[in-house]
């Protein structure tokens, strides 16, 4: 006779299954670390070999631990096994031949996009990886360089295809045996709410927003059509996606020289500051450091400064897109970036020093519980803080001498608003062609067009060459290879604004939002901090009511930041027409 059971059976379980995990997700870390800081072909298996036994073992205790589930358990428990069930971002089939083909083939995509290179001065110059393409499509103005550059560095998606193809087949697998649909199904499991509740925050915090991303679609088109002409004009309305200084056309800050008013008083640009005084990259990472230690937050392990990559190293591959990393869980972080000291760089270093404070106040929880309270609150913490890189701020720390004027409060917004609000559109966009790939209903036969037809309609940005199914562009988005989920981006983007809101109330600050900073306020260091020891022990909801009052997603403080912006542009676009127009059949060219 089998013995029903017990409550104190299942917490013997997750004790025992909790301290197996932690073992395991550390050395998958490192293996993982290695592959990604030096790629070779030794460094791809042992990171896939060590991701298919944590993930094989995820699998059998997610199944063993189902005897549990009718017991009558109290909330942490059965959040615990409910976290379990959803800790895999790429689930994989029991098979043990399938499964090791399926760690191959992502190993193999994040390898590929990691050892991505162009070399458009042939054998007479070096090739480009990633970060030096960024660091040139942020600056080059030359309508020819940049489409080379766009062009050249799309094709690292083309070869990724049917890879990618049969990674979605194999992972869809796994998700369908451990009972959902699928792995988009998995994915949007994740934030304590019922799908059709997430599906419906989504859509009405995008109806917030869009008014706004349209104002600046359409006064950054007339912008860059006087400055490229031709080059930057179609029929329908839409921007070529080359154009926008970033290789996706997801934040646009880089072109603000080109979209400034005329009349903008003197600014700052920190790259060009940080440029002349040959800041060293360790030295960056140490100014989010202080703004973390002016709010009472700890000062960063030894470790980390020993064991972090900052820098592309001259010798070998790597993969430079920014990574923060928790190895063990503790107290071992790192940050993995290739840094070249631009403005971009100096707001990511606070974006990774965000998720690494989060591993550092959520450490003592337990393994389960390791974790953002979902994960669009993991991106939007270094974020909040980096909305705190105000003109006074800047100066309290010593790299400007002078504060600009108010008059150059609004162009200070509509900078911060291309990087803000032109990316809403895309962090929408990539995950619902994720989910319909996932699905089913999109085919490999239309991958492409379909991320275009998303591009276009969200976006309003059209590729500037034709696009077949030949290429394959979403391999040419780290997040696509990597398999990182996406719609955290989006969340985190309008979270910020709420978390931001908040903390400057606590600071007692109480002008404009856009000029507060909250350099300093260790009241407002306590009200983070206490949110990011929380980890995922509680529904994000809770923690979000902890930190801003409010239960839920809003974009109302988003758009209390740039309602200046908005009525100036609006006065801006007055004649003209607003956005743009989706062709039945989107891909003909123009
Ligand atoms: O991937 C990142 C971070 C690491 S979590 C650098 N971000 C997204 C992207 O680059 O596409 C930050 C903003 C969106
Ligand atoms: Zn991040």
């Amino acid at each position: 006779m089998t013995m029903l059971p017990t409550v104190a059976d299942a917490q013997a379980f997750i004790d025992r299954a909790e301290a197996e995990l932690l073992k395991l997700y550390t050395l998958q870390q490192r293996a993982q670390w290695i592959h990604e800081t030096y790629i070779t072909d030794d460094s791809e298996l042992l990171a896939a070999g060590w991701n298919d036994r944590a993930i094989a073992r995820v699998t059998e205790l997610i199944n063993e631990g189902r005897r549990f589930e009718s017991l009558n358990l109290p909330p942490d428990l059965r959040r615990k096994f409910l976290l379990l069930k959803l800790s895999l971002t790429m689930p994989a089939p029991k098979d043990a031949k399938l499964r090791e083909e399926l760690t191959q083939v992502a190993a193999s995509l994040d390898g590929s996009y990691g050892k991505g290179k162009i070399c458009p001065g042939g054998d007479k110059e070096p090739c480009l990886g990633i970060d030096d393409l960024e660091e040139r499509l942020a600056t080059n103005r030359n309508p020819s360089d940049i489409l080379n550059l766009w062009t050249e560095w799309h094709k690292v998606g083309a070869p990724m295809r049917d890879r990618y193809a049969r990674f979605v087949e194999l992972s869809n697998q796994g998700a369908r045996e451990l009972g959902y649909a699928d792995t988009g199904a998995l994915w949007r499991a994740g934030y304590d709410m019922t799908p059709e509740q997430f599906s419906g925050d989504l859509e009405r915090v995008w109806n917030q927003v869009e008014p706004l991303y349209k104002e600046l679609h359409t006064y950054v088109r007339r912008k860059l059509i006087e400055k490229y002409g031709a080059a930057a004009r179609r029929t329908d309305g839409m921007i070529p996606a080359h154009l926008l200084g970033n290789m996706w056309a997801q934040e646009w800050g880089n072109i603000y020289d080109i979209v400034a008013p005329p009349a903008a008083p003197p600014s700052y640009d920190i790259g060009e500051i940080l440029r002349q005084r040959r800041t060293t990259a360790k030295q960056i990472v140490q100014y989010g450091e202080g703004f973390f230690q002016s709010l009472g937050l700890q000062t960063l392990p030894d470790t980390f400064w020993e064991r972090s990559m900052l820098t592309r190293p001259a010798d070998r591959e790597v993969v430079c897109h920014a990574s923060a990393w928790h190895i063990d869980l503790d107290q071992d972080v790192r940050l993995k970036m290739c840094l070249h000291g631009t403005t971009e760089d100096f707001i990511v270093v606070h974006h990774e020093l965000g998720h690494i404070y989060y591993f550092l106040a959520y450490r003592n929880q337990p393994v389960l519980f390791c974790n953002g309270a979902n994960d669009g609150f993991h991106e939007a913490i270094g974020d909040v803080i980096a909305l705190s890189i105000t003109p006074e701020y800047l100066k309290k720390i010593g790299l400007i001498e002078t504060i600009p004027p108010p008059s150059a409060d609004l162009p200070i917004l509509l900078r911060t608003a291309l990087d803000k609000i032109a990316f809403l559109p895309f962090g929408l966009m990539i995950d619902k062609w994720r989910w319909e790939v996932f699905s089913g209903e999109l085919k490999p036969a239309d991958y492409n067009k379909e991320w275009w037809r998303l591009r276009e309609q969200y976006q309003g940005v059209a590729p500037p060459v034709e696009r077949t199914e030949a290429d394959f562009d979403p391999g040419a988005k780290y997040h696509i290879p990597a398999n990182v989920p996406y719609i955290r981006y989006f969340l985190a983007r309008i979270y910020q604004f709420q978390f931001y809101r908040a903390m400057g109330q606590v600071a007692g600050y109480t002008g404009p939002l856009n000029r507060c900073s909250v350099f300093g306020s260790k009241a407002a260091g306590e009200r983070l901090e206490s949110m990011l020891a929380l980890g995922q022990s509680k529904p994000w909801q809770e923690a979000m009511l902890g930190m801003t009052g409010q239960e839920c997603i809003d974009a109302s403080a988003m758009m209390e930041y740039f309602e200046p912006l908005l009525v100036w542009l609006k006065e801006q676009n007055k004649g003209e027409k607003i956005g743009w127009t989706v062709p039945a059949n989107s891909l003909t060219a123009r």
